[in-house]
């Protein structure tokens, strides 16, 4: 049996849109699994409360199709940002990688390393808008439409910066 996970991308040091073209080319060949979409990309300030002075982010989201379970989906994304060169300073300190597992499924899930759906996905425009660019009607497991938290707030703070065809490799 096999299962939806949409996934969260950002960064915002180093060259953030390489560092995400990277990620998709290796979300790709993650076993057990199959990229199925992905969205546009996107710019957005750090969130307020972020450590001061970091660079603006860059952020998207896939759709994976896969049989790994949520914890070995967790394992396999943290492997892929430590390769990455991510190094962990301080929390939601900047980064050259972030994958954040964002709904699986329908499943709802409170474990000490693994929250499902993202603790912060109804709060964030950068999580938000990618989300529905997959898939406009998307529901979550409380019943929420996607659709509704955009309604429910202004983009101010983030730009489209590239369609869907952004991950295509330029060479
Ligand atoms: N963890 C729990 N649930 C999950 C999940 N659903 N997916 C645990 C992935 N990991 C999850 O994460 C800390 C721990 O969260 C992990 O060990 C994992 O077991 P982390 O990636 O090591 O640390 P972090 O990212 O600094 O903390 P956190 O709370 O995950 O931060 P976020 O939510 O990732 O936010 N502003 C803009 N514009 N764009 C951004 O992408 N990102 C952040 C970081 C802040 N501001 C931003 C952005
Ligand atoms: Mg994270």
């Amino acid at each position: 049996m096999s299962y939806h996970a949409y996934i969260g991308l950002g960064a915002n040091l180093g060259q953030p849109t390489e560092q995400l073209i990277w990620a998709v080319q290796q979300l790709q060949q993650l076993p057990q699994s199959q990229l199925l979409a992905i969205s546009r990309l996107y710019s957005s300030k750090p969130t307020p409360g972020s450590p001061e002075n970091q660079p603006d982010y860059t952020n998207a989201a896939v759709l994976l199709d896969t049989t790994l379970t949520p914890h070995q989906l967790l394992v396999q994304l943290q492997a892929l940002e430590h390769q990455a060169g991510r190094v962990r300073i301080e929390r939601w300190g900047a980064r050259v990688l972030d994958l954040d597992i964002l709904l699986y499924a329908q499943d709802e899930i409170h474990t000490s390393n693994l929250i499902i759906p993202h603790a912060e996905l109804c709060n964030r425009s950068f999580v938000v808008l990618p989300l529905l660019d997959i898939f406009s009607t998307l529901t979550l497991p409380n019943g929420v439409k996607v659709a509704s938290l955009a309604a429910a707030r202004l983009f101010d703070d983030i730009e489209i910066t590239a369609d869907n065809t952004w991950w295509h490799s330029k060479d």
